[in-house]
Parts: C-alpha cells; sequence; structure tokens
C-alpha cells in the first residue's frame, strides 16, 4: 500500500499541444461535471482539485505559431515541453505527499509530466501503457509530428537531440519497466522500437488469446519479476484503447478494442493489487462526438475507469 491515506490529486490537464484536433483539452471539465469528484469521495477518497496549466494562456499560445515552434518532425515541442514540465510537478509533489496521483488530459503527450512526476517518487515504478497506439515515436520517426505519438520514446530517453525545452525531461524509464495492453495500430518504426529494446507488449491478438485477466497478471509479472509482479504501479490510461463502440468521442479511434468489460476489469484488477500510485485518463474529446449519447459513453467511460481504478467493485 503505497497510498495509505485515501488521499488522492485530480490534476487537471487540459492539453491539446501534442496533436491537431481542439476538444482534448475540454476532458477534464467533462469528466468532473460527471460528477467525478463525488463519485471517488462516495469511494472514501478525499480529493483536491489542482490546475497546473493555464488554459487562457494555452489557448493563446495554441494560436501562436505552428510554423516556429517544429524541430525535426514534430509540432509544437516548446508547447508540450513547457506544459508537461508543469505537470511533471504537479504529479510529483503529489506523489511525493503520499497521495494518488490521478491526472484528466488532454493529449497523450501529457504522459510525458505524469510518467515522470511518478517515477521522481518511486524509482522502482512500473509502467502500463494502456492503449490502441503505442506512442513510442522519436522526434525522427513520427510521420504526423504530433507528440502524442511520442511519449514513451521521451520517457526512455530515446531523443537525446531535442529543443532546449524539452530537456528536462529525465527520460530514465527502463524499457522492461513498461508493459503495453491494447495494441492494434503500431507503426513499423514502432515496432522496430519496441522489438529493439525487447519492451512487453500485448497486443488485442494477446487479449483475445489468454483472455484479459491471463495479460494483466503477464504484465504485473513483466514489469516486477523480481517481486512476484509487486511494486509501484502507473497506469496510462488511454481511452482509445476502448473499443470506438464504447468510446467514440476520441481523436484517433481504432475499431477492435476492449470491450467496456474488458477496460474496467483491467483497472479494477489492478485496485486489488494496492499496487496502483498514480493513473492518467486521456484522449476524451467531446467535441468529436457526433451526437451526445456519444459524448455522455465517452465521459461516463473515463469515468468509470476512475473508479473501478479507485476501488469500486461490482458487488
Ligand atoms: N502512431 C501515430 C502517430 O505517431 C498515431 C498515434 C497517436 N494517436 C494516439 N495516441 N491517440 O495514442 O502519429
Ligand atoms: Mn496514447
Ligand atoms: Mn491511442
Ligand atoms: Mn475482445
Amino acid at each position: 500500500n503505497y497510498v495509505s491515506s485515501k488521499e488522492l490529486t485530480i490534476i487537471q490537464a487540459p492539453f491539446c499541444g501534442g496533436q491537431g484536433k481542439p476538444g482534448v483539452e475540454k476532458g477534464p471539465k467533462y469528466m468532473l461535471k460527471n460528477g467525478l469528484q463525488s463519485q471517488l469521495g462516495d469511494l472514501g477518497w478525499t480529493t483536491t482539485v489542482e490546475t497546473p496549466l493555464d488554459a487562457a494562456e494555452l489557448k493563446l499560445m495554441m494560436e501562436r505559431d505552428e510554423v516556429t515552434d517544429q524541430y525535426k518532425r514534430s509540432k509544437r515541442p516548446n508547447l508540450v515541453g513547457d506544459n508537461t514540465k508543469k505537470i511533471y510537478h504537479a504529479v510529483k509533489k503529489t506523489c511525493s505527499e503520499g497521495k494518488f496521483a490521478l491526472t484528466l488530459g488532454g493529449d497523450h503527450s501529457i504522459a510525458i509530466g505524469t510518467v515522470s512526476g511518478a517515477l521522481a517518487q518511486y524509482p522502482d515504478l512500473g509502467l502500463l501503457w494502456i492503449d490502441a497506439h503505442a506512442d513510442i515515436n522519436t522526434l525522427e520517426s513520427t510521420n504526423s509530428g504530433n507528440l502524442h505519438g511520442c511519449p514513451v520514446s521521451f520517457l526512455l530517453g530515446l531523443n537525446d537531440d531535442c529543443p532546449e525545452s524539452l530537456k528536462w525531461v529525465p527520460g530514465d524509464l527502463k524499457p522492461e519497466k513498461i508493459a503495453y495492453i491494447g495494441l492494434r495500430d503500431v507503426d513499423d518504426a514502432e515496432k522496430k522500437i519496441i522489438k529493439d529494446l525487447g519492451i512487453k507488449a500485448f497486443s488485442m491478438y494477446h487479449v483475445d488469446k489468454y483472455g484479459i485477466n491471463k495479460v494483466i497478471e503477464m504484465a504485473l509479472q513483466a514489469v516486477h519479476p523480481e517481486t512476484n509482479g509487486h511494486g509501484p504501479i502507473m497506469c496510462s490510461y488511454d481511452v482509445d484503447a476502448v473499443d470506438p463502440l464504447f468510446v467514440p468521442a476520441t481523436g484517433t479511434p481504432v475499431r477492435g478494442g476492449l470491450t467496456l468489460r474488458e477496460a474496467l476489469f483491467l483497472v479494477e484488477r489492478l485496485a486489488e493489487t494496492k499496487d496502483l500510485v498514480a493513473l492518467d485518463i486521456v484522449e476524451c474529446n467531446p467535441d468529436l462526438a457526433v451526437d451526445d449519447i456519444h459524448v455522455s459513453n465517452t465521459i461516463s467511460a473515463g469515468c468509470a475507469i476512475a473508479r473501478c481504478a479507485l476501488g469500486e467493485t461490482l458487488l
């Protein structure tokens, strides 16, 4: 039990600069409006909400210069570097106080900050990256230039040559401390990186082959092999891991994903371990919904992921 106090900080990370579709910055507001804070209160958590990013400032910066904020193939590296650094400090502080860090995105580039922050407190941290995508492109390999497709490469320190604003990233996560679950849309360059570094990756093929329970057991074993799967765990949960039937309002939906039950079981199982210290919920984009049902399905799935990770059970 790394988090013994049942105290939790919700860190709002309304950031959209890691990709090109506006609306993903609305994720935190929508999840909170859905009642997330009181739902977590009902589960026994004392919660405080922190907002390390300035929304107005962010809007200005977004409007600024897509043209000048570029580095190699990447778009807005300075914006991403400055904002993830703020998120890093918020998560690091929360973890250092022995509290659970729940970060609401925003796009997945924010995980550069969240994972680095948790890792600063828990050097032995195991990272479960739940996603349709591997998000491990480097500044060299990215085709889209969108930095939400690159956070893992920064966490691993694969971008030695990067702009000043991203140099704060410690990049000291060891490849053997990550496991992916849910992959089904991985670029060729990413496949090579995963293979070369020997990163444990459970795609949807493995979920179908072994079942989600076995996959989680294998993932926990993989990141904490010496202690029989136990040790501090962070879960960075991209809601596009879930099938778009259940989570339609997200920037890069890929069919053939986790069922809603698989998606929730995964975090229910993590809650059961008592080893979870931090969780990100990212890539909810209400503006991409075609109707209100799409919005409520997506937001309620995001909130359910948080509740299940924090101890909600069916019985
Ligand atoms: N691999 C692609 C890229 O790098 C798409 C990945 C981004 N989509 C996400 N991330 N939602 O999980 O651009
Ligand atoms: Mn992602
Ligand atoms: Mn994704
Ligand atoms: Mn399935």
